[in-house]
């Protein structure tokens, strides 16, 4: 969907879900701000039992001029209704009827609404952030407005726990290019939690739950602005012998929880996905900080129970391998040749001179670096983007003088930190073909594994039952993961071993 569908419309009413947060004002915002520069009158209107009280909202509303009503008793029925941060027909939004019906938003995706107009993406961190890049694919900037750049920096910051749980470019993008108001900021961060909160959060330390053997916490807080899990996740990780960090609520309409890890063994976003899998709800973030969701009628045991016993199975489930100081016996594994194939690269000297401090951004996050002769970027078989040096790419592949062409859901690109200028990578990619003399052995998963490379000893990558465990026969040390689905692609069986 792109919003100038939506200008065939001329009574418009934009609903946000009930008992409002920042990110759903924000997103209302955007769209009467869009609406308003295309001559289209609309209303912006949210529901439910509460007006809003909380105070950093109330500054938000005054201060940023939010053109919000709220109307528990709204019965006229708008030619297009646009929900925006929820779907329409889920609880936390009292229904209104219409003729046609548009959904917006970044939650796990529901039932669709027959007929209707949607655009949701539950990988992003805010709804308006989807708003943002709808507005600037029709070619208008919200900058124009100060006060409703400032008011979509807020929507992020407030759910992403203060930028904390980013993860998606797109999120990133914005917040590198919305010129905001910090003054409003300030204010509307000082006034985010209210006495009768400062309460919760002391209560909820107080009720820790310490698992010794694996260092990790649990602490449950009454329901409360999701904001609060953050702080008290934040803070009770600087405790000693504490290295991972759950803090949670439960109330009628969700569990939300949030995540924080110090261990390297431990990927706050990997654990978070892990403890929302199948409980239709989601998880987003980064190896340190990661937040997610349950809806609670997807759970058969409390809140507590559920996230208590499943941090149990991710614990016991993992075998960790450090590459760089393990040899695996591989004398009863399979002998495989690679399959000859076509990957990209782009060498970063052809995008950016030598010496120039560059930041390449893609959708598995940000890296900083310097280029110098040896840097590339290498294409994966799954798109993923990686920084590579020339003697390691040359020991697997063979240049070509062949462009290279991939779609990606977000296409990487590179910033000059010293200038600010920013170039999409794709125009620089060159075709590298796989020498195809190298061997591997291989064996299929019976546990899952989290690797530590020998490239990469501070992440690792996790392999699940079904994956292959991967050794080159010419160095004992260059061990990998090969998702199951592609190894058949990739490798075939040596017949003589
Ligand atoms: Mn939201």
């Amino acid at each position: 969907m792109e919003l100038k569908d939506l200008l065939k419309f001329d009574d418009i009413v934009i609903q946000c879900h009930d008992n409002p947060d920042a990110d759903a004002l924000a997103s209302g915002y955007a769209l009467m701000w869009y609406f308003a520069k295309n001559n289209k009158r609309a209303k912006f209107i949210y529901r439910g039992r509460n007006e809003i009280k909380k105070s950093n909202l109330l500054i938000m509303i005054k201060e940023l001029d939010v053109p919000v009503d709220y109307e528990p008793f709204f019965a006229r029925e708008p030619e297009l209704l646009i929900t925006v941060d929820c779907q329409y027909g889920q609880k936390n939004v009292t229904a209104t009827t219409a003729k046609t019906i548009a959904v917006i938003d970044h939650h796990q995706k529901g039932a669709a609404v027959p007929g209707g107009l949607s655009y949701i993406r539950s990988d992003v961190g805010s709804c308006a952030t989807l708003c943002w890049n709808l507005i600037k694919k029709e070619g208008l900037d919200p900058n124009d407005n100060r006060l409703l750049s400032t008011a979509l920096y807020y929507g992020l910051f407030s759910d992403t726990n203060r930028l904390s749980e980013v993860s998606h470019p797109l999120d990133r993008d914005m917040m590198d290019q919305l010129v905001i108001n910090k003054a409003t900021v300030t204010e509307m961060i000082n006034s985010n939690i209210s006495l009768e909160e400062l309460q919760i959060t002391g209560k909820a330390i107080l009720n820790y739950d310490y698992h010794e053997s694996n260092k990790y916490l649990v602490i449950e807080a009454e329901a409360c602005d999701p904001c609060i899990l953050g702080v008290i996740s934040d803070f009770a990780l600087e405790t000693e012998n504490v290295s991972v960090c759950v803090a949670f609520y439960a109330s009628p309409y969700e569990v939300k929880f949030s995540v924080r890890s110090c261990s390297k063994e431990v990927h706050a976003d990997e654990l978070a996905a892990f403890l929302a899998e199948g409980l239709g709800g989601g998880g987003g973030g980064h190896m340190l900080k990661a937040g997610g969701t349950m809806q609670p009628d997807y759970l058969n045991k409390s809140a507590k129970d559920t996230i208590e016993e499943r941090l149990q199975w991710y614990y016991d489930r993992y075998l960790v391998i450090y590459a760089k100081d393990t040899k695996l016996n591989t004398s009863k594994w399979k002998a495989y040749d690679k399959v000859s194939q076509t990957l990209g690269c782009i060498r970063l000297t052809d995008v950016f001179p030598i010496g120039t401090p560059i930041n390449i951004r893609t959708l598995e996050g940000d890296v900083d670096t310097v280029i110098d002769e040896e840097a590339y970027l290498m294409i994966g078989v799954e798109g993923e983007i990686y920084p590579i040096k020339e003697k390691k790419l040359l020991s697997s592949y063979q240049l070509t003088n062949f462009v290279f062409t991939r779609d990606f859901e977000y296409e990487p690109r590179i910033k000059n930190r010293a200038t600010g200028e920013v170039k999409k990578v794709m125009p620089f990619a060159k075709t590298v073909r796989t020498v195809t003399n190298s061997v591997v052995f291989a064996k299929p998963l019976e546990q899952p594994v989290k690797l530590f490379t020998a490239w990469t000893e501070d992440k690792y990558y996790s392999g699940d039952i079904g994956d292959y465990l991967t050794v080159r026969a010419d160095d004992e040390h260059d061990i990998y993961i090969v998702k199951g689905e592609l190894f058949d692609r990739f490798y075939k069986p040596r017949t003589n071993r």
